[in-house]
């Protein structure tokens, strides 16, 4: 009886779902991103479900990063999604245009997405040499081998997309920041014309059949325009800034660049390439400064900037947070943490939880149901914990903890949750959503 089973009602139950929800949604090849509206890999949904699998099976886990760097392009870009066999997704790989292009054999998008795989393997592996026997000498051999490939990715990073000096990396479609919709991107979408293209039908919204929680066709199609724009030059990284007409310094993804690089340094230090620690290090500090830098006196949140208007972007959204998770600026730190935990973020006390919503809960702007335009992702949670975690900040980490459980109990793993009222929303029994809630219970 299905109504039994909402809310959840002990912690015990909640890690048993969730462990049910990746072995559902597990394909042999790859757990999905979801059941049903997102049939494949995404790469930055891949690195966190690794981490929640490793409390299950650190080989489960280490065998998705492996699917994932097998998509690796030639190039170093790791992409945003490496397609499965299962149809139904929009848009597919042949609207992507990527044959050709990509690794033999390999089906995926031409993009990439938020470079959090280090810090996720530099956590699967903690945990593997903590457990010592067969766990611990997986996650050194997986280490070893794979080292090259996420130095690589770093590389590729740094020179195709962070390579003018300023400390931050260029996306070239919302999607590659992850964050698809969100109002950061409204300004330099805006300036989106989309010209001829192939006419299109979407797929996402017969899944969540309440469309208001999905961007709307107009977003839609300025995403397949900055597509066909990609497909044009052939995904060639030296032509893209001069044919993309949208182009954004992404404060986040240089965070979390710059952490990763750290992380990457670590691992590279512990498995046989010191020499490369230098260079990682050199970049972690570089984009790390990159994100200070762009930090707004007067709102103390982290901005993106728009490069083509040559623009600051104003929104505030959880971007904002960059800082915490790259500063070692102790000033900002506390400042950030202060608005981190006050009216317009966490500390609002309309919230069902004390958790950070996708956007400001005080911002005009805020849609409380849409996408990244308000509702609260538990995924981010986890990571912005993390990050304050391994800052040996133990008592926030302790709260975000509390708060997340205390939403995840109502069952559904949503892909992301109404903030005022805690409703699940978007898809339900999101592969993260489960991951994540098996590190809080870790
Ligand atoms: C889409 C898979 C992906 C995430 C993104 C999220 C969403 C895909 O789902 O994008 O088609 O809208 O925005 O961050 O990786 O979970």
């Amino acid at each position: 009886n299905s109504d039994d089973s909402y809310p959840i009602r002990t912690l015990g139950e909640l890690g048993s779902r969730a462990r049910d929800v990746l072995a559902a949604n597990d394909i042999g090849t790859m757990v999905t991103a979801a059941p049903n509206l997102y049939p494949h890999m995404w790469s930055w949904d891949a690195a966190f479900v690794a981490t929640g699998l490793s409390t299950v099976s650190v080989a489960r886990a280490l065998q998705e990063l492996d699917y994932l760097v097998a998509a690796q392009w030639k190039s170093g870009m790791i992409p945003h999604i490496v397609f499965s066999d299962v149809p139904g997704y929009f848009p597919d790989v042949d609207r992507w245009g990527t044959r050709g292009v990509s690794p033999e054999g390999v089906q995926s998008s031409g993009i990439c997405q938020p470079p959090v795989h280090a810090t996720m393997l530099r956590r699967i592996v903690e945990r593997a040499t903590a457990a010592g026997g067969e766990d611990a000498r997986l996650a050194e051999d997986f280490t070893r081998r794979t080292l090259p490939h996420w130095i690589d990715w770093h590389a590729w990073l740094r020179s195709a997309r962070g390579g003018d000096g300023s400390g931050l990396l260029t996306i070239y479609h919302g999607w590659e920041s992850g964050m698809d919709n969100s109002p950061r991107f409204d300004g330099p979408y805006s300036r989106v014309q989309p010209g001829d293209m192939e006419p299109f039908v979407r797929t996402d919204t017969l899944k969540v059949t309440d469309h208001s929680q999905r961007p709307s066709d107009e977003e839609y199609s300025r995403y397949l325009w900055l597509v066909q724009q990609m497909a044009d030059v052939g995904f060639d990284d030296a032509r893209l800034p001069g044919v993309m007409s949208f182009q954004v310094k992404d404060v986040f993804m240089s965070a979390i660049f710059a952490a990763a690089s750290e992380d990457l340094a670590v691992l590279a230090e512990q498995f046989g390439l010191p020499e490369e620690t230098p260079q990682l290090r050199q970049w972690a500090r570089e984009f790390r400064d990159g994100v200070d830098a762009t930090v707004d006196a007067e709102t103390g949140l982290a901005r993106d900037r728009d490069v083509l208007a040559g623009e600051w972007i104003g929104p505030p959204t959880i971007a904002g947070f960059a800082p915490l998770v790259s500063t070692a600026d102790q000033a900002l730190l506390d400042r950030q943490l202060e608005i981190f935990e006050g009216p317009d973020w966490t500390g609002d006390p309309r919230l069902a939880f004390p958790l950070p919503a996708s956007t400001s809960t005080t911002y005009e702007g805020l849609k409380p149901r849409q996408y990244w335009r308000g509702p609260v992702w538990p995924v981010m949670n986890w990571y912005l914990a993390h990050c304050l975690r391994r800052r040996g900040d133990g008592k926030r980490y302790g709260q975000l903890r509390e708060a997340s459980l205390a939403q995840l109990m109502e069952g559904h793993f949503g892909e992301y949750y109404e903030p005022f009222t805690g409703e699940p929303l978007g898809s339900m029994d999101q592969s993260w959503t489960a991951a994540v809630a098996l590190e809080w219970l870790a």
